[in-house]
């Protein structure tokens, strides 16, 4: 069988174009490119764990960790490594085999607390995990010292269209996120860089996300795609739901666009039935957020997830070697 190399030239147009397809024909399309590049029956399982919540000083307005809105989440100092190891032992032994630690900071900065950080990576590579931080805006020294600690994966989300994202974030630039991901490559480390669908965004916002994905000149090697989780005090509180469809159609449009890459089904899961999370295995997800908590916010049980991937037939995806993929 051919396998179509990846490309990193798509227009708007085209991925537009994929994106409406008729469901069926879509989901037919990502599964078909779902089987040339990953195991069919996989799914790998990641556990969050923010070791540093609240009082943020960016005005992200999906974000209830923003000290800008009255979210009712307190701000809490940074974790002592041994919290975030025993919570990185309890992941391990629940299964999951990736572990992400995320920060409510605008950007790491040189000191005592980021020294904590490396020897969290450290300990947590110990234990055997695949590790990803989150921590804002990241400089090439700083990403250099993760790198020397273990770190696999760095997040860091586009969240939007570059048109649409300063409606949502006023604190910093698209361009300064894209200059954070080149610090990350740069360093080595593995990219996991997605977005959030349901913020009041156009179809066309969420095909330009992607267009901005598929064509950095490496495809991050994980693609988080995320329905808003409303939370109470935040300009979008109010927005309603995504409709499953609309994140299905997502995720087959990000996996056709990235076929070597993990699509993660990350937050939202809470609102998808079990048969639509089905589905969004079925267009090509094959990473979840695994743990009853996802930063702030509530995530499915892990025994329900267990109890679902168990009924579909689907493993959890052993630990990759390198973390991801391939090279364009
Ligand atoms: N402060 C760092 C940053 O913004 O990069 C790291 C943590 S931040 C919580 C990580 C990502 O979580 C955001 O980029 C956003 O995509 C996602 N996120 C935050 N709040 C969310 C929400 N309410 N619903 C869905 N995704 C959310
Ligand atoms: C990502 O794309 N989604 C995760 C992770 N990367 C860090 C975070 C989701 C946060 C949802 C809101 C909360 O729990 O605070
Ligand atoms: Fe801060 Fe990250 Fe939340 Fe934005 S998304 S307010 S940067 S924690």
């Amino acid at each position: 069988m051919n396998i179509a190399p990846l490309r990193h030239d798509w227009t708007l147009t085209e991925v537009r174009a994929i994106h409406d397809l008729p469901l069926t024909d879509l989901v037919f399309r990502a599964q078909g490119v779902h089987r040339q590049f990953q195991p069919a029956d996989e799914v790998e399982l990641c556990t969050l764990l923010s070791i540093k919540t609240g009082g943020c000083p960016e005005d992200c307005a999906y974000c209830p960790q923003s000290a800008h809105y009255a979210a009712g989440v307190d701000k809490e100092p940074l974790l002592e490594i041994d919290e975030v190891l025993a919570a990185a032992r309890t992941a391990k032994a629940e299964g999951a085999t990736r572990f992400c630690m995320g920060a409510a900071w605008r950007e790491a900065r040189d000191g005592e607390p980021f020294d904590r950080v490396c020897e969290m990576v450290r300990g947590v590579t110990q234990l055997g995990m695949e590790t990803c931080v989150t921590l804002g805006m990241l400089t090439a020294s700083q990403a250099a010292r993760l790198k020397d600690a273990g770190l696999v994966a760095y997040n860091h989300n586009l969240d939007t269209s570059r048109e649409y994202y300063g409606k949502i974030v006023t604190t910093r630039s698209y361009d300064e996120r894209l200059e954070t991901l080149r610090n990350v490559r740069q360093a080595g480390i593995t990219i996991c860089c997605g977005g959030i669908i349901g913020m009041g965004e156009s179809i066309d916002d969420r095909c330009a996300m992607l267009v901005e994905l598929a064509n950095l000149a490496v495809h991050p090697e994980s693609v988080p795609i995320n329905a808003l989780v409303t939370a109470p005090g935040t300009p979008l509180a109010d927005r309603p739901p995504v409709q499953p469809f609309e994140f299905v159609r997502m995720v087959a449009t990000a996996r056709l666009l990235m076929p070597a890459s993990r699509v993660r089904l990350s937050a939202g899961r809470s609102g998808l039935s079990d048969e639509a999370q089905a589905l969004c295995l079925l267009a090509g997800a094959n990473s979840i957020f695994f743990g009853d908590t996802l930063l702030t916010t509530g995530n499915p049980e892990c025994d329900h997830d267990r109890e679902l991937l168990g009924a579909l037939g689907i493993k959890p995806s052993p630990r990759s070697p390198v973390g991801g993929q391939h090279v364009a």
